[in-house]
This record gives C-alpha cells, structure tokens and sequence, in this order.
C-alpha cells in the first residue's frame, strides 16, 4: 500500500516534513511498525490527529497492522469526541515516535477496513464511514496518473490530517507515489510560499486557502515555480481561479470527491482547467446525473473502486445512500457537459449540509447543540454565501437572556472549533411550513448575497448557493 516505505524510492532525512519536524522513511517505518506490534488484534485504534508526525505513525501503524484507525479532530469538543470513541469503538492510543520495532507482521487483506473518518450528515451526530486499504490503493493511483504525480514531485499542504484531503491525499499519497512531504502545519499563504521556495511541486488547498493566497500577492508569486496547484472540497470562486493564474501563471486543477466515495471526478494535468468545473471521471469511476426529464442538472450519483464499504453501525443509512440499481447518491447537483463529459457542481441538494473552509458541517448537529442550551426555544442554521470561506455558519434562534458570542462559546464547548457558528441571529419567531418545518430561505436577506468581484462574474460562477 506504502509503497515508498519498500524502499522503492530511496530515503532521504527529510521525506516527510510536517509543522517543521522530519524523518526519513526509514524512520518512520520503525515507529509506525512499534505502534502496529502495540495494536495488533485490536478492533480498532483512535489518534487524537494533530498536524504531526506521532499522527502519522500511527495512521501507518493501523495500516501496517491491519487495525483500523479513527483520526479525532484535536478541537474536537467532548460531546463529539465521547460520540466518535463510543461509536466507533475505538481505543486511544498514543505515540512515541522516537520508539522503533523491526517487526513485520501479515501483511493485512487490502479489502479490510483501514479507516473511519467521522463526518457529519444534514442531521444528527457524525456518521463513521469506513474506508478499505483498497479503496484508498485505487484513488491514490487514479489521482497519481490524473496528476502525473510522481516521486520526483515534492508535496505541500497545511491541511488537517483527520478528513480524506489532508490526511489520505496529503500524506497517504505522498507515501505510495513516494513525494517528498512538506507539511507547513497550517494551511497559511506564508507557509505555502516558504514551501514552493523550498522546491515544492504539486500545491494541495481548499478554496479558502486559494483565496487568501491570492490576496497575498507576494505568496502567490512564490508559487510560480511550482508544477501544479490543486483544489478541491469545495467550489473554488472563478475569481480566485483567474487572479492565481495571474500571480502564479497557474491555474489550479479542480477535484471533486466526498468522504464516502474519495475523490472521484478530476481536471487532468497538462489539460488547462475550465474554472468553475471539476474535470471528468477518474479511471474505474462511472457518474451519472439524476436529472427530470427536459432538465440536464439533477443528483451526481457514481460508482466505481473509490466507494465506502459502509457507515459504521448504520445500515439503514447506508442503504438510504445508494439507488436501488445501486449507484451512489452523492446529493450534490451537477451537469455534465455532453462534449466533453467535463463535470460542473451546481450546489447541493440540502440546504442543511453546510461547507464552510472545506469543512462538511450538518445544521442539525449545530441546531441540536444550541438547543441544548437553556435559553434557546428554537434553532436555524444555515450556510451564508462568504467570499473566504465559501459559506459562514449563521445561527437564527429564539432566544431570552443570552448573547450570540455566549451561544457560539456553548457550541463550542460541544463541537469541534469550525462548527461554530460565525453568527447569531436572534428572531421572535421561525417561520415554518405547515408541516412545522423551518423556512430557511425565508431567513436570508439580500445582504447575504455574495458581491460580484469582477465583471461577467455571475454568481453561478462563484461558490454554489445551497438548495432546498
Ligand atoms: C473559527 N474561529 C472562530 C470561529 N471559527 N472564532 C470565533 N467564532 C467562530 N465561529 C477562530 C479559529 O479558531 C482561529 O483561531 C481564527 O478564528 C481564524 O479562524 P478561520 O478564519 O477559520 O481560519 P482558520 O482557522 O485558519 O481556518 C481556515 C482553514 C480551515 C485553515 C481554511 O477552514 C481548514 O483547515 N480547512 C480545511 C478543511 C478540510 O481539510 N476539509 C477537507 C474535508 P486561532 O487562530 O486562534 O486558531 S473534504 C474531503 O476530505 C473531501 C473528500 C475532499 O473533496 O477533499
Ligand atoms: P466531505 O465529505 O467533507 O469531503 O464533503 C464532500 C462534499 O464537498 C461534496 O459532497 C461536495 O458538496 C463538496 N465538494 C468537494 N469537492 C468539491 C469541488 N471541487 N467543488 C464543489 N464541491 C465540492
């Protein structure tokens, strides 16, 4: 699976850099074979994933062991910690990676779980989607022959290391194409020019990354040596896209993937990216649009070696997120384009799965924590159109006797940092349909409507509008 960790490639003392610290494979493989010798037989492992190299190791280790592994978000509040762990079974372990074992176990079945990366669905607590060693062997590739990502290619990101971008691209990639790794431990326009000077190649970020390096003109053309920027988790604003060509001379490729499937639709390197679409199909996925008769934009639904092996004890959810003829609903609206079959994302089918920073946040796992608190009666969240982060969470409740920063700080008492909200709202009332189900469109205004930043630009071009 690691195929760089065979020697294949060489070693060198700093192959994998992250947040300043490095080791060589060599090394890395000796702590992460101490940790596999630790967990062997265990049903599963959980690492608290700080941007680091203990956190590495440790996700090596599951792999080498056949164990798999749950990657918690450091920021993780308690209520969604003790969720993930008792969920997932899982066992913290720590890491000592100055420890070191020759041991080399069975190599494990490839069709077994090697990680569960909690996200969070329109409703309710983060589901655990479980992700094969093959799953991730075969995106890997298909992404490697896309990118013509290579071991003569030096990666950089700053991305977390407990979501599929950071963590299975960001540096289970770089461990099977045998790139260097320059992790800058946060995802900082400075950090990303210190690394393309320091010889990086291949550039990964969300589009909140893009955008605050193209308002950094002097990052940004640290960035001209580089041999391709990528994006993805999010709608990268067509703006960015063109003012990064301007300072860097690149056009970032986009990439479109979920958790659940990996990323499946891909722009090609040596192919000039369209802004505003993500590319076709990767080799071995197939796509299809739900759309109603006369209309060419409905669900994005596909199937291919990418996909889950399921959500961890849910079987009912699992099976309400594929067709009966089996292909996998992704709830995200597209159009494919019939010459070229080149994919454009137009939202998401639910206006309750917000993306903001390329982070996934539920509304309702945001509502829920506010109504927990005494003083609130009712509870909207939404995603608000925000030219940083793509979308901003927005709280609307009915509330007495609390202010919104108290609110933001009691959700974060409970949730993981980027899932509270940027905003409170207080209202008299909610408006809801007959059902009793919150209007949520109603709660807009216009001011919440992004600005056109450049002429032409349409808003159809920018970040997705949510869709009801
Ligand atoms: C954040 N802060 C807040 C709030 N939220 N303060 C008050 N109220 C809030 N609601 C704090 C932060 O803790 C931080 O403090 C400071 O404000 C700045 O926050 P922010 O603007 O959010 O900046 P940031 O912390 O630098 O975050 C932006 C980011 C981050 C770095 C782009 O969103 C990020 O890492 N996104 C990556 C998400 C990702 O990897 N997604 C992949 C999943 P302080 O400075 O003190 O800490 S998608 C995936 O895996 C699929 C398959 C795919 O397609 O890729
Ligand atoms: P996550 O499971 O956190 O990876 O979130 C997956 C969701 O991110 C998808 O269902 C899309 O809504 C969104 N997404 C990922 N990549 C892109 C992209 N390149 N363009 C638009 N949306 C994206």
């Amino acid at each position: 699976m690691l195929t760089a960790l065979d020697g294949t490639f060489g070693d060198r003392a700093d192959a994998v850099t992250i947040a300043g610290r490095s080791c060589s494979y060599e090394e890395l493989l000796g702590a992460a074979r101490a940790v596999a010798a630790d967990i062997a037989g265990a049903p599963a492992v959980a690492v608290t994933a700080t941007a680091s190299l203990e956190t590495v190791a440790a996700v090596v280790g599951g792999l080498l062991a056949g164990v798999p592994v749950v990657p918690v978000p450091p920021d993780a509040g308690p209520a969604e910690r003790d969720h993930i762990l008792r969920d997932s079974g899982a066992h913290e372990i720590t890491v000592d990676f100055a420890r070191r074992s020759d041991r080399t176990g069975t190599a494990p079945d490839p069709a077994d779980p090697a990680l569960i990366l909690y996200t969070s669905g329109t409703t309710g607590p983060p589901k655990g989607v479980v992700l094969t060693a093959a799953a991730l062997a075969a995106d890997l590739d298909a992404l490697a022959a896309a990118w013509d990502w290579t071991a003569a290619d030096t990666l950089v990101h700053g991305l977390p290391l407990f979501h599929v971008h950071g963590l299975v691209l960001g540096v289970l990639g770089a461990l099977r194409t045998g790139s260097r790794l320059l992790h800058t431990g946060r995802p900082t326009p400075a950090g990303y020019a210190e690394a393309a000077l320091a010889g990086g190649t291949l550039l990964f970020g969300v589009p909140t990354v893009w955008t605050r390096i193209a308002r950094d003109p002097a990052a940004a053309a640290a960035l001209a040596g580089a041999r391709l920027l990528v994006s993805g988790s999010a709608p990268l604003p067509t703006p960015v896209s063109l003012d990064l060509e301007r300072l860097t001379g690149h056009r970032p490729v986009e990439r479109y993937g979920m958790t659940e499937t990996l990323i499946t639709v891909s722009g090609r390197a040596g192919t000039a990216p369209r802004p505003g679409t993500v590319g076709t199909p990767l080799p071995g996925i197939r796509t299809r649009i739900a759309a109603e008769p006369g209309s060419e934009i409905g669900e994005l639904q596909l199937t291919g070696p990418t996909l889950f092996a399921g959500y961890l004890n849910n079987p009912e959810a699992t099976a309400a997120s594929y067709t009966a003829d089996g292909w996998f609903r992704t709830g995200d609206i597209a159009a494919i384009d019939p010459a070229d079959g080149v994919h454009r994302i137009v939202g998401r089918a639910s206006i309750d799965m917000i993306k903001s920073g390329g982070y996934r946040i539920g509304a309702g796992e945001v509502e829920n924590a506010l109504l927990d608190h005494p003083r609130v009666q009712e509870a909207a969240v939404l995603g608000v159109p925000d030219a940083d982060l793509g979308q901003r969470i927005v709280a609307f409740v009915v509330a007495e006797g609390v202010t919104g920063d108290e609110l933001t700080e009691f959700v974060a008492t409970r949730l993981a940092v980027h899932k509270r909200p940027r905003e409170v709202r207080f209202r008299a009332t909610l408006p809801r349909n007959a059902m009793g189900k919150p209007q949520k469109k109603l709660l807009l205004s216009d001011s919440d409507e992004l600005p056109h930043p450049h002429p032409g630009q349409g808003p159809s071009q920018g970040p997705a509008p949510a869709r009801d």
